[in-house]
């Protein structure tokens, strides 16, 4: 819907937050060679796995010790399963599997434990250091083939189950139209932020903003081009905040931004970069450009003040629908008046009060 003028590039999906999302490993959506760790000390046995398991379509880490096979593990492209021997210099593969386990990283590591002893306690010590399975030396080709098999299957499985969760957590925490936080979670990025505020006696910047006439729009041109509207608001919204700023869409036409260490002052001068920067450049639809302008309301959260979530965001609704009062396409703000300065009339360039 929009021409090229004002889609410079695309936003950035999960940048309009203060908070990044966690996904699953990139090859587990698309796994074309798994990546198998080889930790052995002897030179033999190393050639020979390699060279089997990359026969097999497997691509290949080697280690040549425990220690070396740890630092492996620990990388954030580490492998999501690893065969270690059992008796290795630096640390053992039981000792490995330990310390992968207690650090309990997400995507699972499945591990196979390669020995030389058969005797049913030391396997039983071997799974009991966390190991999936294991498989004694001299390995039979058949036999290893069929567990990786079934290690891969269970690696395949939790990625799936890894990125339903994250599917999950993006449906339930963003807005779908404008893939900024919903409602409830920038109500609890704001409280958070309250929290760590109220602890390190720092303030923190609140804008409540409201787009102007908004109704219009989509009576003019439809819904559809209203919601293209929306997300290319956020969008430019997204753009002009730092990374540890937090963005939601608040309800239909109307965005609440937190501010980490922002007082009054600041947050208006925010405000007012966001204003201009909203409404600089007409946003290009099929047929017609128009310039969308937005009202603003601004306060403060500052160290010894009643800041509650409600309050804050009473305070910034009041301001706003002030700036809409006044006309519009403008910054207006106010802060705590026990004993602070009172209600405060800023800013505020009165520019086209509807769009064209
Ligand atoms: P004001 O300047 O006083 O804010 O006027 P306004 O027209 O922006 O405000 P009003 O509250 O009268 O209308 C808001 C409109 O926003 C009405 C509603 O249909 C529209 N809206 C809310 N959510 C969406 C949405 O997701 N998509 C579209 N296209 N429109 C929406
Ligand atoms: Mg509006
Ligand atoms: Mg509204």
């Amino acid at each position: 819907m929009w021409g090229r003028r004002v889609r410079k590039k695309e936003p950035p999906a999960d940048r309009v937050v203060g908070e990044r999302c966690v996904t699953p490993h990139q090859w587990r959506g698309k796994r074309k060679s798994l990546k198998i760790l080889i930790a052995d000390d002897s030179l033999v046995s190393r050639h020979l796995l390699d060279a089997t398991l990359r026969k097999w379509g497997y691509d290949v880490a080697v280690a040549r010790d425990g220690s070396e096979a740890w630092d492996i593990l620990q990388r954030d492209d580490a492998p999501p399963v690893a065969i270690l021997d059992w008796m290795m210099p630096g640390m053992t593969g039981p000792e490995v599997c330990r310390l992968v386990r207690q650090q309990a990283r997400e995507p699972y590591t499945y591990i196979l434990l390669l020995t030389s002893k058969s005797l049913k306690e030391d396997l039983i010590e071997g799974m009991e250091s966390g190991a999936d399975d294991y498989i004694i030396k001299p390995f039979d080709q058949h036999e290893l083939k069929v567990r990786l098999r079934a290690g891969t299957r269970l690696v395949d499985l939790q990625a799936e189950l890894l990125s339903a969760r994250e599917a999950l957590r993006e449906q339930a925490t963003k807005d779908s139209l404008t893939r900024l936080w919903n409602r409830s979670s920038i109500l609890d990025a704001l409280q958070r932020e309250l929290s760590r505020g109220q602890r390190e006696r720092t303030p923190i910047g609140v804008i409540l903003l409201d787009l102007d006439h908004f109704k219009l729009i989509n009576d003019t041109y439809g819904h559809f081009a209203g919601d293209a509207v929306l997300r290319e608001a956020a969008r430019r919204l997204s753009m002009s905040i730092r990374p540890y700023d937090s963005l939601g869409r608040y309800g239909g036409e109307e965005f609440l931004i937190v501010f980490p260490g922002c007082d009054e002052n600041t947050a208006v001068a925010q405000a007012e970069r966001l204003r201009v920067d909203l409404c600089s450049e007409p946003m290009l639809l099929t047929e017609t450009a128009i310039t969308l302008t937005a009202s603003f309301g601004a306060t403060a959260a500052l160290p010894g003040y009643d800041n509650s979530s409600e309050v804050l965001i009473r305070r910034a609704d009041e301001a706003l629908y002030r700036a809409k009062r006044l006309g519009r396409n403008r910054v207006e703000m106010l802060i705590d008046q026990s004993g602070a300065p009172s209600g405060t009339s800023l800013l505020g360039t009165p520019l086209a009060d509807a769009p064209a």
